[in-house]
């Protein structure tokens, strides 16, 4: 009887098992994107003692990035259709057939949950909206560990319904306009977010948080100097310490003299927006070799800010000896905006915007 009423209630053609297989198919995809790019971004900023990431491509990070974040937005509506899409089975009848069968379901459950979980809170954290108790970081990290594993559970008990649609045709045409438009929305949502990453479409850009043109000298700011409590007076010094030959201390005045290098790289933030710059100012690893560092060394660069958690950065010996790391003292031809962290910031290839530290004030050789 229940069952009666309750499937006289979900009448849409459009619900069907090959409709359901090919958006699951597309989530496939774009969470095995999404896993694999966020875990890249994790072990970028938190490598085991062992891992020395390559600082090329330079664009590596960029691109990764931009992927996890634009097709994570994207995603948002492919999500909810095939959710629309499946919906019904929520109210089968008996719920739970079998251990197995409550198994199965406690893992769709998980999976569904965990699925909102992750695109919610990775788009409110974009929006810089942190409605919530927890960490974000850490609560999108586990979680993302708990989805992908139940997604793989899913896709092995569903595989004979995915073998079955993939690469059939969709004979009835309002199926076929049905995935179209859903197709169609999530590339209209990447198409008004994409537009933070890569710079020509920033104009679309109207569903993204940062505008890659607005901010201090044309560059978008996370961290302005007045939120950081960061001044940098005349008796200013950078300080190279630790494991080197000569310990130095260098005014800005020094910096300015020493050769100066001019590198075009990106600033990739981890909220996925990213544009290039040009920068100038000296080589992290002049500095370094100068003052008698090793070149297998770890290097840590300190902040003038005082508290905040990317104050410091650690750079491994790819990243540091990369003759495009610099100390940058100038911004696509101007001096440094203090927002941007003058009088010194560091800018290296193929690393994420939380680890180029603004207001360089310590070089550490370990
Ligand atoms: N000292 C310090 N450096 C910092 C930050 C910070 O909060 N403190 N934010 C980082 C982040 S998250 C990004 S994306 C970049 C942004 O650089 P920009 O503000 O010059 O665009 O700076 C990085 N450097
Ligand atoms: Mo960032």
């Amino acid at each position: 009887m229940i069952l009666k009423t309750v499937s006289a209630r979900f009448t849409s053609r459009l619900r069907s098992e090959q409709v359901a297989a090919k958006l699951g198919a597309w989530l496939g995809v774009s969470f095995t994107v999404a896993f694999a790019t966020g875990l890249f971004s994790h072990f970028l900023q938190h490598p085991p003692a062992w891992l020395l990431w390559p600082s090329r491509p330079v664009n590596l990070y960029r691109v990764t990035q931009g992927l996890h974040v634009i097709g994570g937005i994207a995603t948002i509506p492919l999500l909810l259709a095939k959710l629309w899409v499946v919906y019904p089975k929520l109210w089968q009848w008996p719920p739970l057939r079998s251990a197995g069968h409550a198994v199965e379901r406690l893992c769709v459950l998980l999976l569904v949950a965990g699925a909102l979980f992750q695109l919610v809170t990775g788009a409110l954290n974009i929006a810089y909206v942190y409605p919530w108790p927890f960490g974000f970081l850490q609560a999108h990290y586990w979680t993302a560990y708990v989805v992908y594993g139940a997604l793989l559970i899913h896709v092995a008990n569903e595989w004979a319904k995915v073998r079955r649609n993939l690469w059939t045709r969709v004979e009835s045409p309002e199926r076929r306009r049905f995935l179209f438009t859903v197709a169609a929305a999530c590339g209209l949502t990447a198409l008004v977010t994409a537009g933070e990453a890569v710079t020509p479409l920033a104009r679309l850009a109207v569903l993204a948080p940062r505008d890659p043109r607005v901010g201090a000298q044309g560059v978008p700011v996370n961290r302005s100097a007045a939120a950081a409590g960061v001044v940098a007076g005349p008796d200013y010094r950078l300080l190279v310490t630790g494991a080197v030959r000569t310990t130095l201390s260098l005014g800005y005045a020094d910096l300015v003299r020493l050769p100066q290098h001019t590198v075009r790289l990106p600033i990739s933030c981890v909220e996925g927006w990213s544009v290039e710059c040009e920068w100038t100012g000296v080589r992290l690893r002049d500095l370094l070799l100068s003052a008698g560092a090793s070149p297998d060394a770890f290097v840590t660069v300190e902040s003038l800010e005082r508290a905040g958690a990317y104050r410091t950065s650690e750079l491994r010996p790819p990243h540091w000896t990369d003759p495009l790391t610099l100390l940058a003292l100038r911004i696509n031809g101007q001096t440094l905006d203090a927002d941007h962290g003058y009088p010194v910031r560091l800018i290296a290839p193929n690393r994420p915007g939380v680890q180029q530290t603004k207001w360089v004030k310590e070089v550490r050789v370990a």
